[in-house]
């Protein structure tokens, strides 16, 4: 058995011993019409993709890489925090799992130190009626060595293993990313962002530091205050404007 602690999460799991991105074969399940909570899990993704259709490195039986369909009762502008609300969710259930304690980096880095160990990509189906599915898209390093790891992201990424010296049982991990995530997007969906923007904030790698935030057109510097209960990241830049954040790369500095 699953042995899953849920009661949404998981109730239809998709394992795939291989598949180009677990995202790719989400999208397609939601809109042959798959249920709220079916879970898609593979061992290896052989085009495993980061925002902007970035690469990610997905090694063989090493990591989680997983999407998650939901099919919330939300506007299209509340989607990007489910990003926020997942990071949340993992970090609790890194935490719980290993003990280890990781921070998160504004919008959907999971980090030890300056090191990646967790990335997270929300997609959205919507049509003229709204939000038809979430895809939320998670990728944990968990059991890779260093030399496991692309050439390209050798330098900038850990894992689980490597941060406590210990293989992590995977499965009890998937189960425990899905226990918070379930309960956090419920929290999330009932009562928005306010409640748990504490508990981000307690997490946050990116809050009160000095940092550069990278945008499609501008790159801003400043000191990262805070964010909104939207979860809009608020930027103040050397002549005292804050400025509001919606989708950026950051580099703390
Ligand atoms: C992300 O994008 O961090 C989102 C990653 C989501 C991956 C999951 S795995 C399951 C599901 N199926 C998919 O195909 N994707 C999702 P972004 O913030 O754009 O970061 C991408 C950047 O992270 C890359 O350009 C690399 O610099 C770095 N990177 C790539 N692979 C990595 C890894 N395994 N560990 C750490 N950093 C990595």
């Amino acid at each position: 058995q699953s042995g899953l602690k849920t009661k949404r999460l998981g109730s239809r799991i998709e394992y795939l011993e291989q598949c180009a991105s677990t995202q790719i074969v989400a999208h397609q399940l939601a809109q042959e019409g798959a249920l709220d909570g079916t879970v898609v899990i593979a061992d290896l993704q052989t085009e495993g993709r980061g925002r902007l259709m970035r690469k990610w490195d997905s090694a063989k039986g090493q990591g989680i890489w997983m999407s998650i369909i939901l099919r919330p009762d939300v506007p299209p502008h509340k989607a990007p925090q489910f990003t926020l609300v997942a990071a949340v969710a993992i970090v609790r259930a890194i935490q719980s799992i290993t003990g280890l304690e990781a921070s998160i980096k504004w919008p959907n880095d999971i980090l030890f130190g300056n090191k990646k160990a967790t990335g997270i990509l929300t997609e959205l189906q919507s049509d003229a009626d709204g939000i038809q599915a979430l895809i939320i898209g998670i990728g944990v390093n968990v059991n890779q060595e260093r030399e496991d790891f692309d050439a390209a992201v050798k330098e900038i990424a850990t894992s689980l293993r490597l941060e406590s010296g210990q293989a992590v049982n995977r499965r009890k991990l998937v189960q425990e990313i899905l226990r918070y995530l379930e309960i956090y997007t419920e929290m999330y969906i009932e009562l928005g962002f306010g409640p748990l923007k504490e508990l981000w904030e307690g997490h946050s790698a990116t809050i009160g530091k000095a940092v550069r935030a990278r945008m499609t057109r501008e790159t801003l510097e400043g000191i990262a205050e805070g964010i909104t209960e939207d979860g809009v990241l608020q930027l103040r830049t050397a002549d005292g404007k804050l400025h509001g954040i919606y989708s950026a790369d950051i580099e703390l500095k």
